[in-house]
C-alpha cells in the first residue's frame, strides 16, 4: 500500500520538477531573477542612506538641538520609468545600461524646516568616509525653468553582500518643506494632465514657487532673529 503511494507522488512531482527546470533555463526567469537581484541591491544602499539619516535624527532628539530633518522618503525607480528614462535619452533598454546611466534607481528625499539645513545635512552626510559624492546639482541656487527648486546630490555607499561588493549610486534630493509643497502638487499636476501645459499656467505655477522660496527665505530670517534672541 505504502509503495503504491510513493509510486504515484513521484509519478506526480516528476512533471513538475521537469517544468520547473525548463522554467529556470528560461530567458523570462532568469532576467526576472536578475532585475529581483539588482533592485534588491538598490533597496539595501538606499538602506544604508536612510540608516545614517535616521542616526542623526535621534542624535538631534537625544543632544536635544534643533533638528535639521524634517521628513526622509525614499522610492526605487519603477521599471515602467526607468525604460522611459532610457529610450528618452536614445539608450539601449538593458539592465547594463540602465545600471551604467541611471543615478536616480535608488532615491532618497530629505525634507529641511529651513534652506541652510539642506547645507547642513548635505555637508554632514558627504563628511561620512563611505561616502563618496558623484554629482551635485544646485536647483535652489539655480532654479530649473518650471521654477523646480532642490538640491540634488548623487552619492555612492557600498553594499556588502555574502561574496561581493557593490558601490551602488543614490540620488539624494534635499529640499525644505516648502520646496516639497510646491514640488509635489506641481508633480501632481503634471502627471494627471495628459495635454501639453499651457505657457500661461507655466508662468503661474513659477510665480507660486517665488512666492514660496520667498517666504522660504523669510522664514529663515525670523528663525536666525529669534536664534539671537535666546
Ligand atoms: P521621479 O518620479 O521623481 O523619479 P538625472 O536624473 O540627473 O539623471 P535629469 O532627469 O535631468 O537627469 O535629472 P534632474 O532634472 O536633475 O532631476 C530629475 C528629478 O528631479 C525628477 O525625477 C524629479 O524628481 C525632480 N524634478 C526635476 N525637475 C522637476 C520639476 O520641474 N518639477 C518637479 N515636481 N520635479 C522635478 P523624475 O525622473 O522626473 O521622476
Amino acid at each position: 500500500m505504502q509503495n503504491e503511494n510513493q509510486n504515484e507522488m513521484q509519478e506526480s512531482v516528476l512533471p513538475v520538477l521537469a517544468d520547473k527546470q525548463i522554467a529556470i533555463n528560461s530567458d523570462f526567469y532568469k532576467m526576472a531573477f536578475q532585475f529581483q537581484e539588482i533592485m534588491m541591491i538598490y533597496e539595501s544602499a538606499i538602506k544604508q542612506i536612510e540608516t545614517k539619516l535616521e542616526i542623526l535624527n535621534k542624535e538631534y532628539k537625544v543632544t536635544g538641538r534643533r533638528n535639521p530633518i524634517e521628513t526622509v522618503k525614499s522610492r526605487i525607480k519603477s521599471p515602467e520609468s526607468i525604460a522611459n528614462k532610457l529610450i528618452k535619452r536614445n539608450l539601449p533598454v538593458t539592465f547594463e545600461s540602465m545600471t551604467a546611466n541611471l543615478h536616480d534607481i535608488a532615491g532618497v528625499r530629505v525634507i529641511c524646516p529651513y534652506i541652510s539645513d539642506i547645507y547642513t545635512v548635505r555637508d554632514i552626510l558627504l563628511k561620512q568616509p563611505d561616502i563618496k559624492k558623484i554629482e551635485e546639482k544646485d536647483y535652489i541656487a539655480f532654479p530649473k525653468e518650471s521654477g523646480y527648486r532642490s538640491l540634488h546630490v548623487v552619492v555612492e555607499t557600498p553594499v556588502y553582500l555574502s561574496n561581493t561588493e557593490h558601490h551602488i549610486k543614490v540620488e539624494i534630493q534635499l529640499r525644505t518643506i516648502a520646496m516639497d509643497f510646491w514640488a509635489s502638487l506641481e508633480h501632481e499636476l503634471r502627471y494627471k494632465t495628459t495635454a501639453k501645459i499651457p505657457e500661461g499656467i507655466r508662468r503661474e505655477l513659477r510665480h507660486c514657487a517665488e512666492t514660496i522660496a520667498m517666504t522660504d527665505q523669510e522664514m529663515e530670517e525670523i528663525a536666525i532673529e529669534l536664534q539671537a534672541l535666546s
